[in-house]
């Protein structure tokens, strides 16, 4: 909950924010891990628990980990698979849906692979990081089905038998082609860029703020915490989402 006088300290800049996105030809959206917290899902670095705990996220989501131990990082997966089942979209996915509806045009990028930004509605979502309900065959690189006989508890795939892997983007691995230049493209010809819940330390998305900053975008971040763009950003919404996202959007009427 944001306290009462940083609630009070925002109105103006909440105003501001919505004055913004009301003389916007082009809204750019890109959302991190933050977005999807208030859903229980917890954020990038927090998603290391139990067994995982004393890994960092870059070294299980590599396709070096995947090579030296698969099951290890298939369990990891299915552990946060299913925390996504389990989750529902919250207001602050809800707004940005409604707002796509409020502006000309909104292209929203999402870095998370949970799903959730479809999942509250809205569409032509660019998942600049894959899906994590997805399985993709490690022989063809195409999504595909399940196999009846998962040897050794090893997902495989049901046209050739390849092992099975999830659908994201590992690091050390290419943004998928479509989704990359389609938010290069909108990050260089957006008039606001609205950065929600990402800390701004994964690129190449991180560097899609920087590029609307360099063409003279508003680039307003929403997020509780500082980031690598903060001091940077034309304006900072200090608080959590699923909280500034409707008053927002309430402040657009
Ligand atoms: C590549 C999918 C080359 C998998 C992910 C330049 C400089 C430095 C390094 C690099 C560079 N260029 C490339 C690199 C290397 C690397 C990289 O960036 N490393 C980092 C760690 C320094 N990048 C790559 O490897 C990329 N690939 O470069 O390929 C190439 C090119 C051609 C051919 C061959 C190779 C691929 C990167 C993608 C990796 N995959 N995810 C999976 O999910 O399992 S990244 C993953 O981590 C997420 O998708 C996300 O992108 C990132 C986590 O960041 P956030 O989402 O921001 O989450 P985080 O937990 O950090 O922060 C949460 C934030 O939310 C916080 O700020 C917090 O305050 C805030 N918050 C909390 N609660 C709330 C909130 N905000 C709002 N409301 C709340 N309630």
């Amino acid at each position: 909950m944001v306290e009462n006088d940083s609630a009070v300290a925002l109105a103006p800049l909440i105003t501001e924010a919505a004055d913004a996105l009301r003389k916007a030809r082009h809204v750019c959206v890109l959302t991190g891990a933050g977005i999807s917290a208030e859903s229980g899902i917890p954020t990038f670095r927090d998603a290391l628990t139990g067994l995982w705990a004393k890994f960092r996220p870059e070294d299980l989501a590599t396709p070096e980990a995947f090579e030296r131990d698969p099951k290890f990082v298939w369990d990891w997966y299915e552990y946060r698979r299913e925390l996504v089942r389990r989750a529902e979209p919250n207001a602050g996915h809800r707004a940005l849906a409604e707002l796509a509806g409020r502006v000309p045009k909104l292209t929203l990028v999402t870095q998370n692979v949970d799903g959730l930004h479809q999942r509250a509605g809205s569409t032509g979502v660019l998942e600049y990081h894959g899906n994590i309900l997805r399985d993709r065959c490690t022989a063809e690189q195409v999504v595909a089905d399940r196999s009846e006989d998962s040897r050794h508890g090893l997902p495989r795939c049901a046209a050739c038998g390849a092992l099975l892997r999830p659908d994201v983007v590992w690091f050390g691995e290419p943004i998928p082609r479509g989704p990359m230049i389609a938010a290069a493209e909108a990050a260089g010809t957006c008039d606001v860029f609205l950065s929600i819940g990402t800390s701004s330390l994964v690129y190449p998305a991180a560097g899609l703020a920087e590029a609307a900053l360099q063409r003279g975008a508003t680039v307003i971040e929403v997020n509780p915490g500082r980031t690598e763009l903060s001091d940077a950003a034309s304006l900072v919404l200090a608080g959590p989402s699923g909280e500034l996202l409707p008053r927002l959007l309430r402040a657009l009427a």
